[in-house]
Order: structure tokens, then sequence, then C-alpha cells
């Protein structure tokens, strides 16, 4: 059951099994890792659906970053573009004295060299307080990347806010450095993606929903054979901290 969520949290996770943005099966990941659910943010494609992930994380951001001043909200393309707009619309909505003059930008995934040029759509990151606004953390290679444009552009990050936290530890790397990718495990403990980037870059990361609340939710309701697949994923990925 969702009873236990706060009420943003609770009706984001009702939307997102309505929504299908929640699937059970079996999924290949960009990690390799091979995962018994997906998380499909591109499904928050329509109106009410847009309504429904734009104020979970307006609120997840509003209520968990009273601390946490920003100037801008950085959406990695292609998902986090949508997200970072309409996110900033009903954070001014929720509190217009704090919210109202935060901006958005997003990276072009090819580097423009016509026109206007460069690599960043909207505000300019030169100098400002910036949180990236993404839709999953699952190894964290993602993210990094987007730390890294962020810190090209010479903008400060501050925070970083997902839709969900797959609450996975941190990848094995080979001899050379390089990501080890499949679905491999050596069964040691390993801190989880989050945690690394917190300690690496000194920052909060804020999610509306972690798997913990998936499992939560389908101890009430769900099919008990997915149950038993998320519980033994959850076991074989799960962080050390
Ligand atoms: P990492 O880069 O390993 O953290 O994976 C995060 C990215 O994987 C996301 O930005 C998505 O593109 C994709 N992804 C999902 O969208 N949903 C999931 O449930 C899992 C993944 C994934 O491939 O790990």
């Amino acid at each position: 059951a969702t009873s236990n969520l706060p009420p943003h949290r609770a009706s984001f996770l009702q939307t997102c099994i309505e929504a299908d943005a929640l699937k059970f099966g079996t999924f290949t990941l960009k990690s390799g890792r091979i995962s018994p659910y997906f998380f499909n943010a591109g499904l928050f494609n329509r109106a009410d659906l847009v309504r429904s992930i734009s104020y979970a994380f307006a609120h997840t951001l509003a209520l968990q970053t009273p601390q946490v001043d920003f100037d801008i909200l950085f959406g990695p393309a292609y998902k986090g573009i949508p997200l970072c707009a309409t996110t900033i619309d009903k954070l001014a909505a929720i509190d217009p004295k704090r919210f109202d003059k935060v901006s958005y930008s997003f990276n072009r995934k090819e580097a423009k060299t016509h026109g206007e040029g460069g690599n960043i759509v909207g505000a300019p990151l030169k100098g400002k307080r910036v949180v990236i606004i993404d839709d999953v953390i699952t190894a964290g290679t993602a993210i990094r990347e987007a730390i890294e444009i962020i810190k090209a552009e010479g903008g400060e990050l501050v925070g970083i806010v997902v839709a969900f936290d797959r609450l996975e530890k941190t990848p094995m790397f080979g001899p050379d450095g390089q990501q080890i990718k499949g679905d491999v495990d050596d069964g040691k403990p390993r801190p989880s993606a989050i945690g690394e980037v917190t300690k690496e870059h000194g920052v909060p990361v804020f999610s509306i929903l972690t798997l913990d609340d998936v499992v939560e939710y389908f101890k009430g309701t769900g099919s008990q054979e997915d149950l038993k697949r998320l519980e033994e994923y959850r076991e074989k990925y799960k962080a050390t901290n």
C-alpha cells in the first residue's frame, strides 16, 4: 500500500502504475544488469501525467531542499528536457517568492556550430547554482555525464533530484578503469551510486520514489511472483549504504 508515503509520493506511485511507467518483466539496463522492472519516464507524455510528475518533482524539491537555493534546474537531454521546463513552472506555483526567478537549461546531444552556437539551450550555467533533474539513477553514469557538462560550463552543482532511485550499488570496474558491463556481480559489498556522487561532489541527491517504495507497494497489492523477483534483484544489486 502507498499509505505510509507522504501524499505527493503516494499519488505519484499510483500514477506510475496507471501510466504503465513502472513495468514488470525482463529488461536489460544501460549498465548491462538484467532487471525485473523498468521505470520509463518517457511515458509521462499526456497533460495529466506531465502535471503529476512535475508536481511530484516540485514538491520533492520544495520540501526537501529548504536549505538548498538554486538558480537553474538543469535537465540532461533528452528525458530531462520536459522535466526541467515543467517543474520550474510548478515550483513557482508552489512558492513564487522563492522560485519565480529559477530558470531551466539543458544540453544538446550534438554541438551546434551555426546560429548562437554552443552546447546549452536555456539559461547559461556560468557562475550559477545548478540542480540537476533526471529520470533514474542506476549505476550513476548518466548523472556523472550531466555533472561534467555543468562543470565544463562553469556552473556550481548544488543538488540532484531524480524521479526514481533504484538504490543500486556502483558498478564493478576492470583493471583498465573501465566499467564492467553485463549482469555480473562479484557479490562484494559496494556503496550506492547515489552515495558515491554525494561523497564526490558534496551535494544532496533527492528522489521521489525508490525501489523500496515499490517493494512495499507490491506487498499490499501486486503479484507475488513479481514481488519475489523484485526482492531477489534488490538483494543482488543493493548497495551497502
Ligand atoms: P545509469 O546511467 O546506470 O545511472 O542509468 C540511468 C539511465 O538508465 C536513465 O537515465 C535511463 O536512461 C535508463 N534507465 C531507465 O530509464 N529506467 C530504469 O528503470 C533503468 C534504466 C537503466 O538503464 O538503468
